[in-house]
């Protein structure tokens, strides 16, 4: 009932092969599901009455046997409605799918609940990724509690520190290559094909991003049973975008809603190939070699999931745009400031792709519109500390604090 297939030649593989690319041509596999044996399932199944989380949707997960799975209670995360902020930047119905909330503080860990589930179905007990921090501190958190070995590769330099000390605590192999994430992501490619000891985790692994379409479904679920109009996502290695598409479709597919969303993926100005590709029109990208944001979590120049990310943007008639830094730290601060939502720079790329849009009159204020905020801004605070203002010091008396209340009438 579940198969792999490669997205290009179409070629099939079984649902437990450690593989990760296609053996004829070589492009990315996705998960395939007999979608009408799978409404046969879920009619008998109480889904519909679990709680909002990733294992509520576990009928819709390639896993066989519910006793390993390896779970901190990931999603279930808020779709926070934004009337503030929205009146500020000129559209009635805006929401914010928090990521932040799960447990290891992003949205990797919808994706690493069902990965290192699936590495210990398959008697892995070695994983290994590439990272820029948030797969990194997710998947160590798995491992630990999975009890497995964990190796996560950083680049050299730009990390941010929490996500940093979470992989560490967490107990995972850290090791910080020379290099950039391109670089890192190109050595567990080839390592994980070298030697099948060690399972790989990165969104080119089918099955973590299947985990990751749970996203889309929980927002559905939490607008009654409706898709969004437009759905504005961060884009990195281009995992998420390919998976929250997904997740639409097949509730689509499934009869679960009557309409899909627009995708709209968000890239940083200085690390856009996919953004770029879109703006263009053309049907591939150009790799950038020294990609530079403030967004460590997306400073990303040759997206590995990129012909999923371009399709899903196209079949959803949806677009790509670029933000600079600074429309980042402006975007992340006003979110902080309007909603009491404090999220990383990366994720604060989906509120300032929007103002930008709402700017190009590509968006109309009458529309549904969600932005994901992937990961936590306590992942970063340098950043904050860098740009924010500094606290106030005053001697210890009250007349002094008294004063911040201003005269009285
Ligand atoms: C906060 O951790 O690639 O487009 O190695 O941490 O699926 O890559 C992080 C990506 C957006 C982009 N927002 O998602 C990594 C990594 C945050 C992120 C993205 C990331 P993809």
């Amino acid at each position: 009932m579940i198969h792999l297939q490669c997205i290009a030649c179409g070629e099939k593989y079984g649902v437990d092969e450690i593989i990760y690319s296609c053996k004829r041509c070589g492009d990315l596999l996705e998960v395939k599901y007999d979608y009408e044996a799978l409404k046969t399932k879920l009619k008998k199944s109480d889904w519909q009455r679990l709680p909002l989380s990733v294992w509520r949707y576990k009928d819709f997960m390639p896993i066989h046997d519910s006793s390993k799975i390896v779970s901190l209670s990931e999603g279930g995360t808020g779709l926070h409605p934004c009337k503030r902020l929205g009146n500020l930047l000129g559209v009635k119905q805006l929401y914010v799918k928090n990521e932040g909330e799960n447990p290891t503080g992003s949205f990797k860990d919808r994706g690493m609940t069902v990965g290192v589930t699936k590495a210990i179905e398959l008697g892995m007990n070695n994983v290994i990724c590439a990272s820029t921090g948030n797969t990194a501190a997710s998947l160590a958190a798995y491992a630990a509690k999975a009890g497995i070995q964990c190796i996560v590769l950083i680049p050299s330099g730009k990390i941010a520190y929490g996500k940093l000390a979470q992989a560490t605590v967490y107990g995972a192999r850290v090791v910080q290559v020379r290099g950039n994430f391109d670089q890192a992501l190109k050595i567990v490619l080839e390592l994980s094909e070298k030697n099948r000891r060690v399972y790989l985790l990165n969104s080119v692994n089918p099955y973590r991003v299947e985990g990751q379409k749970s996203l889309a479904y929980e927002i559905c679920d939490q607008l009654n049973h409706k898709a969004p109009d437009k759905v504005i996502v961060p884009v990195g290695n281009a995992g998420n975008i390919s998976a929250v598409w997904k997740g639409f479709s097949e509730f689509y597919e499934l009869g679960f809603i009557s309409r899909l969303p627009q995708m709209i993926g968000i890239q940083s100005e200085g690390a856009a190939p996919i953004a770029q590709a879109v703006k263009r029109g053309r049907n591939e990208i150009v790799p950038i070699d020294q990609p530079e944001t403030i967004a460590t979590a997306i400073r990303i120049g040759f997206p590995i999931s990129w012909k999923k990310a371009l399709r899903a943007i196209r079949e959803s008639k949806g677009t790509a745009e670029t933000v600079t830094d600074r429309e980042i730290l402006e975007a992340q601060k006003m979110l902080a400031k309007y909603e009491g939502l404090f999220v990383e720079p990366a994720s604060a790329s989906s509120i300032a792709g929007l103002k930008k849009l709402i700017e190009l009159e590509e968006i109309d204020k009458n529309e549904v519109i969600v932005c994901v905020a992937t990961g936590h801004g306590l992942k970063d605070p340098d950043v904050i500390m860098q740009t924010c203002e500094r606290p106030f010091e005053v001697d210890a008396e009250v007349k002094s604090v008294e004063v911040l209340l201003g005269p009285s009438s």
